[in-house]
């Protein structure tokens, strides 16, 4: 059985695209897998997070995880609570070359204009992923698409680690991006990704809006003026056309021409009707869900705990062998 793992963010609340380019997936992969998925928290903090409502977060959204489906088929855990992954990282920092990540668009969008400002992690942000996955030995990563250049960098760390340290010691990982929604984007610009942390609220669907919020928000969503067209090709150079049609296809488990094949040829007005109920019928178990597992905080606090437990058990033995190869001096246990 292939080890999986995967993170996400405690960020914000999580979005349509955090759950269709991600969160749908995992639940599907526990049957065939060995699946470890994780709360990043450490890699949230290399954007500020407010201390005071930092912990919540990391709860929600592991209340998200299991309210979505993820169970006892796998480990869940949040980050910081398993040290291998910050002690990985300072050595995959150590490896990683300056011109490797200076070639990372996830930065320069997230740094903007503001490169001197921003912290060194949102820099070595990779690097923690690339110890993430590796601590584990994982060799299955399903992400949405944005992820894909980061998940080549872990290969090429692996493959300079085990060249500098004269043995095949970490294996090459595959990317899984799977499905019509691998990049759901913005709901008020087609060429931005949607984001749980974009300053509009407008630009995304939240797991925990209400369905009047949803449907208020597919129907400002922006579109252009002509009808859906009848052929998938017709939704190129459409972006947002091809966004809401790929979002509906998602849902339905479906592809663009499957979706066109009903509503090919119609305005957008009925089919934002269509795709507003059916994202909430989607949706409103998950959060009535979430409000189920955060009414008791304690029964995610063990959960995390327990899970912490079991990640650890795994990756402290790899990341002391990883020491070892670099020469650390280790003391017996
Ligand atoms: N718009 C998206 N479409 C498809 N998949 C997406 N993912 C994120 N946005 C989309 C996938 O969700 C997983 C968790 O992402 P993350 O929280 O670790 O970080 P991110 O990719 O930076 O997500 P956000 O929502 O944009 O967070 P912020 O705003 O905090 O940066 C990943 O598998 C990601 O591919």
């Amino acid at each position: 059985m292939q080890r999986i793992f995967s993170g996400i963010q405690p960020s914000g609340v999580p979005t349509l695209g955090n759950y269709l380019g991600a969160i749908v997936n995992w639940v599907a992969l526990q049957d065939q897998h060995d699946c470890i998925f994780c709360v990043v928290d450490l890699h949230a903090i290399t954007a500020w997070q407010d201390p005071a409502t930092f912990a919540d977060a990391t709860r929600g959204m592991a209340a998200t995880l299991l309210a979505a489906g993820i169970d006892d088929r796998s480990i869940l855990f949040n980050q910081s609570a398993v040290h291998a992954h910050a002690r990985l990282a300072w050595v995959f920092n150590c490896v990683a070359r300056m011109g490797w990540l200076n070639r990372m668009t996830q930065f320069k969008d997230k740094a903007g204009k503001d490169r001197e400002n921003v912290s060194v992690g949102l820099f070595a942000y990779p690097n923690l992923m690339a110890a993430d996955i590796h601590a584990y030995h994982a060799t299955l990563v399903p992400v949405g698409d944005d992820q894909r250049q980061h998940l080549e960098l872990a290969n090429d760390i692996a493959q300079k680690f085990n060249h500098d340290f004269g043995r095949e010691f970490f294996p090459q990982i595959e990317p899984m991006i799977l499905g019509p929604a691998a990049r759901v984007m913005s709901l008020r610009d087609g060429s931005k990704k949607m984001s749980k942390s974009d300053p509009s609220d407008q630009s995304r669907i939240n797991l925990t809006d209400d369905a009047d919020t949803i449907a208020l928000k597919i129907r400002r969503a922006k579109t252009d003026p002509e009808p859906l067209p009848e052929d998938p090709r017709g939704l190129e150079n459409r972006p947002e056309a091809r966004n809401l049609v790929g979002i509906y296809a998602a849902l339905t488990g479906s592809d663009y021409a499957g979706v066109l094949r009903d509503h090919g040829g119609k305005g957008f007005g009925p089919f934002k009707e269509a795709l507003a109920a059916l994202v909430v019928e989607k949706l409103a178990p998950i959060a009535a869900e979430t409000r189920r597992w955060l009414a008791d905080p304690d029964a995610i606090d063990r959960r995390l705990a327990e899970g912490a437990a079991k990640a650890a058990a795994i990756a402290d033995p790899i990341v002391d062998e990883a020491e070892r190869l670099v020469g650390f001096l280790k003391f017996r246990r």
